[in-house]
């Protein structure tokens, strides 16, 4: 196997292996490199649906997502898809799934099945390089705080989803969810630092109203996003994408109106986190 990075802090490529028939030592440097730079690619993939879910149980164990549609014939794929009439994407800003989870998922398998001519590139940034960059003022100020999150604004009946042209296509606007999180984490198997929490579900933290929190989570989002911090994705058929949501945010490019996108996505079974 090889592996090249994809940007400075942010995403690895690896050749040489096939995800579908990978042996158990090449499955533990995959974690490995995963864990590390927050997002795997793999390119040129032969990976049917039986393949994602036999990969996803072999990895720990599949967290069905609550929100999106799953696919007719495999119930733990869910499916990330955007029609050619229809305007708003899913996951178009900056964020890491199921952070309103008391054990959020760990991680996702992204495969493409359909990709519009252009566009539809997925970027991801490295939470742990966004962490070790904060002045250490800033780290002094957020390391013994907590957060709040919740996805019930995101998908309720009156959500953001709601309001545009992709809430009819999703589930689950009765759910209540929300769980507090440390700002910032360990990483369960690296151990680094992490900054965790994002501006898509990350409410408030804990002790301070929405409106006080505004200002310090706005800032710490500004301060994670940095060029060199993220990396970008363009798929082809054959590519399969691995990230942690604990090591790195994503956000799906929604620059390809007029033509359809499907990806199936399982959600890797996550572990408690911790300060
Ligand atoms: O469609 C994509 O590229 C990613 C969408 C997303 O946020 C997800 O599947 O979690
Ligand atoms: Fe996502």
């Amino acid at each position: 196997m090889e592996f090249t990075r994809m940007a400075p802090e942010c995403g690895v490529e690896v050749s040489g292996v096939s995800l579908a028939n990978c042996s158990d030592s090449e499955m533990e440097s995959i974690k490995q490199a995963i864990y590390e730079h927050g997002v795997a690619v793999f390119r040129e993939q032969e990976f049917s649906p039986e393949d994602h879910i036999k990969f996803g149980r072999r990895w720990g164990g599949i967290d069905v997502n609550n929100y999106f549609p799953l696919q007719d014939d495999f119930n733990e794929i869910a499916v990330v898809k955007k029609d050619p009439d229809q305007q708003t994407n899913i996951g178009g800003a900056w964020h890491t799934d199921h952070s309103y989870d008391q054990i959020p998922a760990m991680g996702s398998v992204l495969v493409a099945r359909h990709l519009p001519p252009q566009g539809g590139d997925t970027m991801w940034a490295h939470m742990g390089a966004a962490y070790d960059a904060l002045p250490d003022d800033m780290k002094a100020r957020i390391d013994e705080l907590e957060a709040f999150h919740t996805a019930d604004h995101v998908y309720k009946e009156d959500g953001l989803y709601a309001q545009t042209d992709m809430g009819k296509s999703l589930r689950g606007q009765n759910l209540k969810t929300g769980a507090v999180h440390p700002v910032v984490i360990r990483h369960p198997h690296t151990g680094r630092k992490l900054l965790y929490v994002n501006t898509a579900f990350t409410i408030n933290f804990v002790g301070q109203t929405r409106e006080e929190s505004l200002p310090l989570l706005t800032e710490l989002t500004n301060a994670a996003l940095t060029e060199t911090n993220q990396c970008r994705l363009q798929w082809k058929p054959g590519t399969v994408a691995i990230w942690d949501n604990r090591t790195s945010w994503h956000n799906a490019m929604n620059d390809y109106q007029g033509h359809y996108r499907e990806m199936h996505r399982i959600t890797l079974s996550g572990e408690a986190l911790a300060a």
